[in-house]
Formats: structure tokens, C-alpha cells, sequence
């Protein structure tokens, strides 16, 4: 697809999805420095009130910033960089690098804009990587509605309950979506260990925490000090 056409549906829709844009060979290597990373039985990052409340369960790891340039093999990736620059018309910056993993039998990750959508020219633009199929047996599917990064605020709710509009998906080994940071999304319930990886990138200017503080459909919660800053009700 020409780089106009992609800017325009990820403008119309919030997101736009490519199959098979990675090899499945680099995926496979990747998935296994990602696991051996974590380990049989990786350590929870939140707090057990966090994962309560949000209903949000994930482990994330920050390789970059530890100094372990793993992924260049996508970061400095030409394709996937020339798209960004199509979005991102004015300049951006890389975010972090963040890899995902939760344990088979978790919750996933409850419905959640990446930060907060007030002022629409602030946000996060998420380059999603899966390094192995998702699928029903898996479970830990993507769910995201169309369009909602014009919606303003995610509507207060149960935190996974189904919202008008949604559309589910399974991506595959290699996939890469890249999704507004306003976007309503969440990950449905995780039946069998599961990988993602993040390559965040930022319009230029924008401030490095932008992704501090999340909005869920009961709160607003500050990673940092790890705090509910807003309860919704
Ligand atoms: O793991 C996924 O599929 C989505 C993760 C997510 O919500 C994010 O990185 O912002
Ligand atoms: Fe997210």
C-alpha cells in the first residue's frame, strides 16, 4: 500500500494492520530472547492493588534502556520507520522499546487509552510486534474500536466488559499494528503465556512521560508513583 493511503486509514480509523510484515524466522529468534528473558515464571512489575483494580496483567521489560539493543532487527527496520514518517508528518522521536508478557491464565489487559486523550495532539503512537500467533487457543487477542481516538475519553465501565463497535483480533507471527495511543483497546484474557512487543514512538515535543498516567474505565492510575490519580465512577 503507498505511504498516503496508510496515513489516511490509520488517520480515519485509529490503527491500520500489516500481515506478515516481519519474517518469521526473526520473529522466531526474537521470541526466544524475549522468553529467556522472563524466565518459567517472571516476576509480577505492578503492585497486587494495581492488578486487582485495573484488571490488568503484564510483565514489561525495557531492553534498551538496560542497554541490550536486541531488536534493531525491527527498530531500525526502513519499512516500518518510512510508515512511521508518514504518520508522523511533523518529526518523532522513539519512546521505548517495551516487550509484554503475561502468564497463561491471566487477565490480559482491561479497556485502556495509553495516556490521556484531553489534548488530541498529545499521544502515543503504539508499533505493536507479535512474535508468535495469536489464536483462539491462545486467547490474549487484541481487541480495539474504530475511530474511538476522536472519541474523546473512554466512557466509564467494567474494565473488560464489550463496548459498542469493537472488532477483535488474532494477530499472527510477523504482524505489526500500529495503533493511536488515544485508541480504545484492551487484551482479552490470556490462556496460554503470551509475548507482544511495543516500539513506541512519539511526535516530536512531546513529553518523554506521556505514557505515565493510563486511563481505564475506573481510574486514572500514575505508573510512576504507583497511584490511582483518579477514580471514575
Ligand atoms: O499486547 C498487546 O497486544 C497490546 C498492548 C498494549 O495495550 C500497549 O502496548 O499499549
Ligand atoms: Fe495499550
Amino acid at each position: 500500500m503507498e505511504l498516503e493511503k496508510i496515513a489516511q486509514e490509520f488517520w480515519d480509523q485509529g490503527y491500520i494492520i500489516f500481515e506478515s510484515f516481519f519474517d518469521g524466522k526473526l520473529m522466531d529468534a526474537y521470541n526466544n530472547i524475549i522468553l529467556e528473558h522472563y524466565g518459567l515464571s517472571p516476576d509480577r512489575e505492578h503492585t497486587d492493588e494495581f492488578i486487582t483494580k485495573s484488571a490488568v496483567e503484564v510483565v514489561p521489560w525495557f531492553p534498551y534502556r538496560e542497554g541490550k539493543p536486541l531488536f534493531d532487527g525491527i527498530d531500525k527496520n526502513e519499512h516500518f520507520n518510512a510508515i512511521t514518517d508518514a504518520l508522523l508528518t511533523k518529526g518523532w522521536d522513539n519512546l521505548y522499546c517495551m516487550m509484554m508478557f503475561s502468564k497463561a491464565g491471566s487477565k490480559g489487559q482491561a479497556w485502556h487509552q495509553d495516556c490521556p486523550p484531553e489534548s488530541p495532539a498529545q499521544f502515543n503512537l503504539n508499533r505493536l510486534v507479535y512474535t508468535h500467533d495469536i489464536t483462539e487457543e491462545t486467547g490474549g487477542e487484541i481487541v480495539i474500536v474504530p475511530q474511538a481516538h476522536k472519541a474523546g475519553v473512554l466512557p466509564v465501565g467494567a474494565p473488560h466488559e464489550d463496548i459498542e463497535g469493537q472488532v477483535v483480533y488474532r494477530p499472527k507471527k510477523g504482524t505489526v499494528i500500529f495503533l493511536h495511543g488515544h485508541c480504545f483497546h484492551r487484551v482479552k484474557p490470556v490462556k496460554q503465556d503470551r509475548i507482544s512487543s511495543n516500539f513506541r514512538a512519539v511526535p516530536k515535543g512531546t513529553p518523554e512521560d506521556i505514557t505515565d498516567v493510563c486511563v481505564y474505565r475506573n481510574m486514572r492510575y500514575r505508573f510512576s508513583t504507583s497511584e490511582v490519580i483518579e477514580e471514575r465512577v
